[in-house]
């Protein structure tokens, strides 16, 4: 080796020597298996930092810990039915909690909704009366139909002939002073009020009178009088027609009808427990109201 050479191999290493020990490198420490280049580290994959000293989190669920049957997903807790909060830690009221509704009623928000026919609080009850329908304004009670008077049958279908019908009270409304020409009904005081009943113009009955009947007062014929009540027997035969007419009694000497009357029948009726006769346009202004029983 000539000198030359050796020179050469001396230089190069002084060069190596001085290089190595100003390796940028040198002091640099990578972490996780990173590795420094040129000072800096690389990281390997999932993690980063200086000196890979970070792990990326890929899974956002890792620390979160959903309680009561929740499932993470993406870093938030999906929470089974009844639980909510950020773990589902938190149990939701449900006001339907411990109301068993029966007979297949639905909870709903607390209150049981129960089928058609059922009712009470859990539709413990079932209605007798739900597929039961009565006619003729017949009312259900506990399976079983009341029937208004004059119906008959389980579902109040029948109607019943009424062996008669009887006035038992005449309601005095309002009526006139006056007859039709204007004259007093009763020459000195006010007048004594009575009715005839004619059936296709045969009297039937008579009632007793109101002595000095006065038109602001509530006059009512009949009650504890002897010739009431007055009876209309078969009131629903065809072509029954009847009439009230209206009296001033004098006593001891003949009667006036004063005020008139009116035709009625019983036609159109049910079996009402009363029946007002009344003609707003009649001059007379009279308007009574038959109190009825029906007999059967
Ligand atoms: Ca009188
Ligand atoms: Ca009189």
């Amino acid at each position: 080796m000539s000198i030359n050479t050796k020179q050469i191999f001396l230089q190069l290493f002084i060069l190596i020597f001085f290089y190595s020990c100003s390796d940028k490198c040198k002091d640099k420490a990578c972490f996780n298996g990173g590795v420094c280049v040129d000072e800096k580290c690389e990281c390997p994959p999932d993690y980063y930092g200086t000196e890979c000293q970070y792990k990326v989190n890929n899974d956002l669920c890792d620390d979160v810990n959903c309680q009561n049957g929740g499932v993470c997903d993406d870093g938030t807790c999906d929470c089974p039915e009844g639980y909510t909060g950020t773990y589902c830690q938190n149990e939701v009221y449900d006001p339907c909690d411990g109301v068993n509704c029966q007979n297949g009623g639905v909870c709903n928000d607390g209150t049981c909704d129960c089928p058609n026919g059922y009712t009470g609080t859990y539709c413990q009850n079932y209605d007798e009366c739900y597929s039961i329908t009565c006619y003729n304004n017949g009312t259900c009670y506990n399976g079983i139909c009341n029937c208004p008077e004059g119906y008959a049958g389980t579902y109040c279908q029948d109607i019943q002939t009424p062996i008669s019908v009887k006035i038992e009270r005449i309601e005095v409304e309002s009526f006139s002073l006056t007859d039709e020409s204007g004259n007093p009904a009763d020459e000195s005081s006010l007048p004594d009020l009575y009715f005839r009943v004619l059936r296709n113009d045969i009297e039937i009955g008579v009632s007793c009178y109101i002595e000095n009947a006065n038109p602001n007062d509530n006059n009512i014929i009949g009650i504890g009088c002897p010739i009431m009540p007055i009876i209309i027997d078969s009131p629903k035969a065809n072509n029954t027609v009847i009439k009230i007419r209206s009296y001033d009694y004098d006593f001891g000497s003949s009667d006036d009808e004063y005020l008139g009357g009116y035709f009625f029948d019983f036609d159109n009726d049910n079996f009402p427990e009363t029946k007002t006769i009344y003609n707003p346009a009649a001059w007379h202004n009279l308007k009574v109201i038959l109190h009825l029983d029906w007999v059967f």
